[in-house]
């Protein structure tokens, strides 16, 4: 079995090593433009040594943004402003990535650190969320969305298209499609959001269909040799865990039947009322189960945060790599700091750039 610092191959994508940064939104874009604050995060990532860099939840429309402060990919500007981030990441060596997301019926909020609730219908930064039913998440996010009619559900897809299109023309080579976290996708997945009586609700097929239908319609316009990912909820911890979980691996099936590559497996965050059992490496044994059930290469993120538990991870073959998002932020170095933990030399010193390496190799 292979060890968090072996390379990791799918399609024609090459990530030298087994570490991934989880994609993170940092609600500091300016209607959608990445600015200076994009560039150097994802460049000292980069730099720091992870082999794949995912960029954080990136609206496909305006009211796809979970904040004002969001990402976008929806026109030109947004495109051009992310061309000198994933130059950058290729020079440092890592893979770049991005994760195209609608926020669904936790849209038009205030960013985490300026309340993390919804805004008030008429109030500057807000505007109207839609989803499948017109059904509020509760808690701090109270917005009752508007229903989405079947041209909203087309319109949507449309716009998925058009921003794999412009990720595409930007240069990423590595696309997740983010259907967890109770957005619009995961809206439609889950019975907590999705009432609907149509072709688009109900039964499993018919609340599975708009990420079916979504993931073949990029998978149309995302060159076949790069990887297609989906970040994908499977269990919400409330008490309902075995049917939403074998009903996802399912999905997955049906979805690596149609060109899907990777998973990175999630916790549902679509009710105010779960019970997560927050510890260590909480999801990586239902992860495992996931990947192995449904065939696919993939990942988990959710305290995976020592060097020892992400290798062994690794090593035991339950997931192809680990992604780390919060051991990031606290060390954008993490994997040089996880190689001298593991005492893989070679490693610690082929993780950093010359002008750090020179002076660390043989340092402590
Ligand atoms: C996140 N997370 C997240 N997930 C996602 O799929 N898209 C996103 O844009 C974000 N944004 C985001 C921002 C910030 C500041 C944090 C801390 C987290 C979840 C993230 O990718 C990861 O799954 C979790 O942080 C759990 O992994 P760690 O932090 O325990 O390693
Ligand atoms: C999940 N988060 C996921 C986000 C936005 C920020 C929060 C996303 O998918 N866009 C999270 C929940 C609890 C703790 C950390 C992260």
């Amino acid at each position: 079995m292979p060890t968090l610092f072996d390379p990791f191959s799918l399609k024609d994508v090459t990530l030298r090593n087994r570490i991934a940064v989880s994609p993170m939104c940092q609600y500091m874009s300016e209607e959608g433009v990445a600015t200076d604050w994009h560039q150097g995060h994802y460049t000292s990532l980069a730099r720091g040594g992870a082999g794949l860099v995912t960029l954080e939840a990136t609206a496909i429309s305006s009211e796809g943004r979970i904040s004002w402060g969001d990402a976008g990919l929806w026109n030109d500007r947004q495109a051009e402003a992310l061309v000198p981030i994933v130059r950058s990441i290729k020079h440092w060596g890592a893979v770049p990535g991005i994760q195209l997301a609608h926020a669904g019926r936790k849209a038009s909020a205030n960013r985490p650190w300026e309340g993390d609730d919804h805004i008030p219908a008429g109030q500057p930064n807000s505007w109207t969320p839609i989803a499948p039913s017109p059904v509020a998440f509760g808690a701090n996010l109270t917005r009752v969305p508007q229903e989405m009619t079947l041209a909203d559900i087309a319109r949507v897809q449309a716009d998925m298209v058009a921003a794999v299109e412009r990720a595409r023309e930007v240069g990423f080579q590595w696309l997740q499609l983010h259907f967890a976290h109770g957005y619009l996708a995961q809206n439609f997945w889950s019975s907590y959001s999705n009432q609907r009586t149509d072709q688009y609700g109900g039964s499993p097929e018919n609340r599975g269909r708009y990420l079916l239908e979504t993931l073949i319609a990029a998978r149309r316009v995302w060159p076949e040799h790069l990887p297609l990912a989906v970040r994908m909820s499977v269990v919400e911890f409330d008490g309902q865990d075995e049917r939403m979980l074998s009903e996802s691996i399912e999905l997955l099936r049906q979805m690596k039947a149609e060109g899907l590559d990777t998973v990175d497996v999630s916790i549902g965050f679509n009710t105010p009322n779960a019970q997560i059992p927050w510890g260590p490496s909480l999801l990586a044994d239902i992860a495992a189960r996931v990947l192995r059930e449904s065939g696919l290469p993939g990942t988990t993120s959710w305290f995976i945060d020592s060097p020892q538990s992400a290798d062994e991870l690794v090593r035991s073959g339950k997931l192809d790599f680990v992604s780390l998002g919060r051991p990031f932020l606290a060390n954008p170095h993490w994997p040089y700091f996880a190689a001298k933990e593991l005492g893989v030399e070679a490693a610690a010193t082929r993780t950093l750039p010359s002008p750090y390496a020179h002076w660390l190799a043989r340092y402590r």
